[in-house]
């Protein structure tokens, strides 16, 4: 298969400003691999320990992980109170911005004030270490006050995305067997308040043996149904508690939360994360991916707490590191398009971090709405949860990026809890679309199906991506179920003790590597390999495209023919078979004929999960004519049956 290797011959090394004043230098990278375990320790020092750790890793019991594990910290102390004792009380903590145009500022010593207040109180409802707590808020800031208190007592928190139905709730609740579960009245989403404690209220209807207590934050002042001795309003409880309160100490490998994760079919997984390794790792990260310096830069990450990277790069990452961020509850388009943008010139944001589903739809906003504003303060640019097509990369860091910030495109995964594969900015010469080499003291693979690497020749080499070491963030297992847990991750290179990731990934020519998307998204065509992202990026470099999504779906000649579904841009005109031959033409180009897609639809909307990902299993399912299987995470059901009907099929 032949390459774009265009892509790959324009590079962006970094600036000698830009490289002269970086956290992150090429010799973490000799560091690291010189002694893992010294560069760990020196990295978990990074933290307060209030006990001090004599041994880094211990993998006798593989596939757990036990990092630091005769250590003792506590994660909230590390995030907020050693913060205010260093003498930063001052320092915003977080410039909450409320979707309704409501904005609030933290300082670290008023964080500290509300997480010792929300700390005694769930001491006060009989809450012990260990214990789980549900909380299922929107991006407002008690949920992250939430959070901290939990870490704070020890107790496990299980964060349910805010937009998920109540079954999914239920089902997470139960699994967990929460004791309590933090909400608020409703949320706001579009100007709209709708209810949240209705939902908690529906998923706990028939009653749930776990839950004693529904704690409810007042946020849009919609009336909400009440049981009276089970819920109890934050406002008349947590409010008026202590703001003192002293952090205890727990063991390193002490639970710090579930996150649930969809696999690709049944029950979700209940990954498991625990408090040393995996604020070392975040905290690491987050100082050298993004180059953050405490006191001067203004961070903002775009994601929910609802997701992986809301725990890790908005609470624990960022606030281990004492940085100043922006949280904001609302869509990129309320009231209009110009919001983020308004965001970033009022507070000055200049760390932002996005998916590439955002920057796509950016893109077919039009640059004139980002263009009209000062984005000068952005100084890095941060890219997370899929492969980013090199158009929507060279986009981001033209028109976002004054073309001058470096783009840190960072590959990881629930899972990994933190970054494990990123240019570090100063250092890498970064490729649009490579998420480039592991970032120090992380190692990983591509190897064919028996585990042997992919050699490198002339051209690539594809593969799927393994990690071969453990490192300090990784999982330690699915809640409840750790068989699902060896078999998921570690059956597959059993023998080589690997941890599969589930991805494709291809290494270019000067051994750099690019993440080519879910193992499933991987498509074979007449026996060669072909990436779902590839075409994706092949389509969307066509001016008429928006967006893209491409699915194998089954054929008697070729294995699997590829389909694909588009949308187009405002200026774009659909002229139909014309059109359509032009795109099978520019991917045929781009990549090869034998990417060369066997159909393409035009469609108003492409079906997504609420985290911005392309549900390309129900595409699959479009495409061989079948019933569609689970749509419950879809952000809009009725997608489909707009693709349906309005598809056109050439
Ligand atoms: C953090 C997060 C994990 C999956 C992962 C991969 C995809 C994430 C990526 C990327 C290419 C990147 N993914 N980052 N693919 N380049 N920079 O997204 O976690 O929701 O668990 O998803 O997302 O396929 O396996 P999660």
């Amino acid at each position: 298969m032949t390459e774009n290797t265009a892509d790959h011959l324009k590079a962006y090394p970094p600036t000698a400003e830009f490289a002269a004043a970086a956290n992150a230098d090429a010799s973490l990278y000799d560091r690291a691999a010189a002694d893992r375990d010294a560069f760990w320790a020196e990295q978990a020092n990074r933290l307060h320990w209030h006990e001090p750790f004599s041994r880094v890793l211990d993998w006798d019991d593989a596939p757990v992980a036990r990092w630091f594990g005769d250590g003792k910290l506590n994660v909230a102390y590390n995030c907020v109170d050693r913060h205010v004792i260093d003498g930063h009380g001052d320092q915003v903590a977080i410039h909450w911005e409320g979707e309704p145009g409501d904005a609030r500022a933290i300082t670290y010593a008023q964080l500290l004030a509300e997480v010792s207040q929300a700390a005694n109180y769930l001491t006060e409802l009989g809450l012990r270490a260990g214990d789980r707590v549900a909380i299922y808020m929107p991006m407002i800031p008690e949920a992250i006050v939430s959070m901290l208190a939990c870490a704070r007592l020890g107790l496990t928190h299980s964060v349910v995305f805010a937009g998920f139905s109540p079954s999914a709730l239920r089902q997470r609740i139960d699994d967990a067997a929460a004791r309590l579960v933090i909400t608020t009245d409703g949320q706001w989403r579009r100007g709209k308040a709708a209810p949240l404690k209705e939902a908690v209220d529906e998923a706990l209807i028939g009653g749930s043996h776990s839950v004693e207590h529904v704690l409810v934050v007042r946020r849009t002042e919609i009336e909400v149904p009440w049981t009276e001795g089970r819920d109890l309003w934050w406002h008349d409880t947590v409010a008026g508690a202590g703001t003192e309160h002293e952090a205890q100490a727990f063991e390193a490998e002490h639970p710090l939360y579930i996150l649930y994760t969809s696999g690709t079919t049944g029950k979700p997984k209940g990954i498991l994360h625990t408090t040393g390794g995996y604020l070392t790792q975040v905290s690491y990260t987050h100082h050298n991916v993004f180059d953050h310096k405490p006191g001067q830069d203004v961070y903002w990450c775009t994601a929910d707490i609802g997701w992986v990277t809301g725990h890790s790069y908005i609470v624990y990452g960022p606030l281990s590191n004492r940085t100043t961020q922006v949280v904001y509850e609302g869509t990129p388009n309320f009231p209009d398009e110009h919001r983020h943008w308004q965001i970033i010139e009022k507070y000055g944001v200049t760390i932002y971090y996005i998916a590439p589903t955002l920057v796509r739809t950016f893109m077919k906003w039009g640059r004139e709405i980002p263009d009209a504003h000062d984005l000068s303060s952005i100084r890095v640019l941060g890219s997370v949860g899929e492969p980013i097509n090199p158009e929507a990369w060279r986009w981001y860091r033209e028109v976002i990026g004054a073309n001058t910030a470096p783009i840190v495109d960072t590959w990881w995964q629930t899972e990994t809890g933190a970054i494990m594969i990123s240019p570090l900015p100063g250092v890498t010469t970064a490729k649009p679309g490579a998420a480039m080499t592991p970032v120090p003291g992380i190692s990983a693979k591509v190897v064919d199906e028996e585990g042997n690497p992919v050699t490198l020749g002339e051209t690539e080499a594809n593969g799927y991506l393994v990690l071969d070491q453990p490192w300090p963030s990784m999982l330690r297992g699915i809640w409840g179920d750790m068989e699902r847990y060896q078999a998921t991750y570690w059956d597959r290179y059993g023998d080589k003790g690997w941890y599969f990731a589930g991805d494709g990934a291809k290494l270019d020519t000067d051994g750099d590597l690019w993440v080519l998307g879910r193992v499933d998204d991987v498509m074979n065509v007449s026996g060669h390999r072909i990436s779902t992202a590839e075409v994706e990026s092949a389509l969307v470099g066509h001016s008429g495209v928006a967006e893209a999504a491409v699915v194998g779906a089954s054929d008697d000649t070729t294995g699997q023919g590829i389909v694909a579904f588009v949308i187009l841009t405002a200026e774009a005109k659909n002229t139909g078979q014309d059109l359509v031959a032009e795109l099978k033409a520019e991917v045929s180009r781009e990549i090869s004929p034998i990417a060369r897609p066997r159909e393409i639809h035009i469609v108003p909307e492409l079906p997504k999960t609420r985290s911005g990902k392309i549900m390309r299993r129900l595409l699959r399912d479009v495409a061989e004519g079948r019933e569609l299987g689970d749509t419950s995470t879809l952000v809009d059901p009725n997608v489909f049956e707009a693709i349906r009907t309005q598809k056109t099929n050439w």
